[in-house]
């Protein structure tokens, strides 16, 4: 239903952080396995990214690029993270996008899910926040009906 609509939406997000995993559940195919080395591009301007262009300095001009022309970027923070790996300013160097904070995989043993809020608020991404695990249907379905609404 809902998956063949998803648009205009990027993902970025330290390695690991468990993007490719969720753009597999959001949408419509599954050809998404293996380490994300350049962005993968998904009908209707759904691109998954590598987490590179956020963790590696030389990469973040790649990523700008990237989201340049899309409306709503969706950032990753896994709940067993410690840090924020987006440089600072980074995703607010272009105004007037939505930026989307999903805490990923809040079913690991050590999801510090408060720890991961307290670091979206400490870089002011803007709630709410979807807490969000692949294998929490329920999680996923939240997610996409927010993307959606932004349309
Ligand atoms: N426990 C758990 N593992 C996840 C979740 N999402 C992704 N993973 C795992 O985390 C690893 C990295 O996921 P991946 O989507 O490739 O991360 P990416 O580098 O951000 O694209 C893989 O082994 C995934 O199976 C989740 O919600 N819960
Ligand atoms: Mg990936």
């Amino acid at each position: 239903m809902e998956k063949q609509n998803l648009d205009n939406v990027v993902f970025v997000g330290e390695v690991d952080a468990g993007k490719s995993a969720l753009v597999d559940k959001l949408v419509n195919i599954e050809i998404n396995t293996g380490k994300t080395q350049s962005p993968i591009f998904y009908p209707g301007k759904v691109i998954d990214t590598p987490g590179e262009f956020i963790d590696k300095r030389s990469l973040n001009g790649a990523l700008l690029t990237t989201i340049c022309n899309i409306k709503s970027i969706v950032l990753l923070q896994p709940a067993n993270g410690k840090q924020f790996a987006p440089p600072n300013g980074l995703l607010n160097v272009y105004p007037n996008k939505n930026i989307i904070g999903v805490i990923s995989k809040v079913d690991e043993v050590d999801a510090d899910i408060e720890h991961a809020k307290k670091l979206f608020r400490q870089n002011r991404i803007p709630e709410p926040y979807f807490e969000v695990s692949i294998f929490d249907q329920d999680s996923i379905d939240k997610l996409s009906h927010y993307l959606l609404s932004l349309q």
